[in-house]
């Protein structure tokens, strides 16, 4: 039986990703090829990876990345300049030992952006500028972090500007988790506003999607989009999936998703799917952050070794049910 496409169903109304890595789109090709026509390099794009040590570019596995996008036609989200994980300390270090003054870090972020966002000009054809930057608990605005305690708030509005430099047709996205919390989506929404002051060339909200069973409510998604809607951007969801485990959860007994948590998972999802095609007009894309269960990084994260089902295709790349649902929501029935 043939399996209807998600990237046809949903045509009219955004991209249809997924996050790759340079095993999966060997082990996941043909799902791939069929299903999605966006993709975005789950780690082969961070700092990481590209820039290991001070002017030493790797490119070799982002480039595999790239090359599959271009060789299917597919588009590339890229992902992600300027983080406070998954980034090499000799960013922050001065080259006799201690700290780097911010003279230097500054000059650092923008050889990164301009190597990396250079690069990939005409392929990427958009960049997540600054991920996760914004505090997840109390009073607290921005998260602290060496790029924001060894430079101030300034480096939100420098990475923004460097990525325009590097790529003035790019789309520049701020991305964050989190992103349905009233507390912290307020946060979102002025630290958006403020890079607008600042004259950032900003053009997206990214909203991650790390969902789970138990939260965040649907409400509180429609709450988040119609909030973030106001802002005159658009919208990416850039790493959706619904892990069966709240995130305090640490169960580790299950080999298999229950019948109830598939049933529920499927629920969300042709509820989101609604949500999302209601807000087609600012939604632009909405990226899975995976192609199917049998690789998803929630399978190590947070707790090492327990799997987790949280995508729309099963470990033998068959379409679970929350597949269906989400085609009825694009009118396709199966
Ligand atoms: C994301 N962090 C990152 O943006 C992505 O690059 C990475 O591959 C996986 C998830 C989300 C996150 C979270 O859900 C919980 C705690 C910290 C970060």
């Amino acid at each position: 039986m043939d399996v209807p496409r998600l990237q046809e169903m949903f045509k009219d109304d955004f991209d249809i990703g997924a996050a790759v890595n340079v095993f999966t789109v060997d082990s996941a090709a043909e799902l791939l090829k069929a299903q999605y026509n966006s993709l975005t390099a789950e780690n082969e794009m961070k700092p990481i990876n590209t820039q290991p040590s001070e002017g030493v570019f790797t490119f070799e596995k982002a480039d595999k990345i790239a090359d599959f996008a271009a060789a299917h036609g597919k588009k590339l989200r890229g992902h992600t300049l300027v983080w406070h994980n998954q980034t090499p300390d000799w960013f922050f270090e001065a080259p006799g030992g201690g700290p780097a003054d911010k003279e230097t870090l500054l000059r650092r972020m923008r050889d990164h952006i301009h190597a990396v966002a250079g690069r990939y000009k005409g392929r990427a054809y958009c960049w997540d500028v600054v991920n996760e930057a914004v505090a997840d608990e109390g009073e607290a605005w921005l998260r602290a972090s060496k790029w924001h305690d060894m430079v101030g708030p300034e480096f939100l509005v420098r990475a923004f500007e460097y990525a325009h430099e590097a790529d003035p047709d790019a789309l520049l996205f701020y991305n964050d988790y989190n992103e349905c919390n009233p507390v912290k989506r307020d946060k979102i929404i002025r630290l958006v506003k403020w890079l607008k002051e600042q004259g950032a060339p900003i053009h997206g909200i990214g909203m991650q999607g790390h969902y789970n069973l138990a939260s965040p409510t649907i409400a509180e998604v429609r709450e988040a989009i119609e909030k973030y809607a106001e802002l005159g951007l658009i919208i990416h969801v850039t790493e959706l999936d619904m892990s069966c485990y709240a995130w305090d959860d640490r169960r580790t007994d299950l080999l298999e998703p229950t019948a109830e948590m598939m049933e529920r998972q499927a629920e969300l999802y042709e509820q989101l799917f609604s949500l999302y095609r209601e807000y087609r007009d600012v939604i632009k894309s909405v990226t899975f952050w995976g192609a199917a269960d049998d690789y998803t990084w929630l399978s190590y994260f947070p707790v090492r070794g327990r799997r987790n089902w949280p995508l729309l295709f099963d470990a033998q790349h068959r379409p679970k049910e929350a597949f269906r649902r989400v085609a009825r929501t694009a009118g396709v029935e199966m």
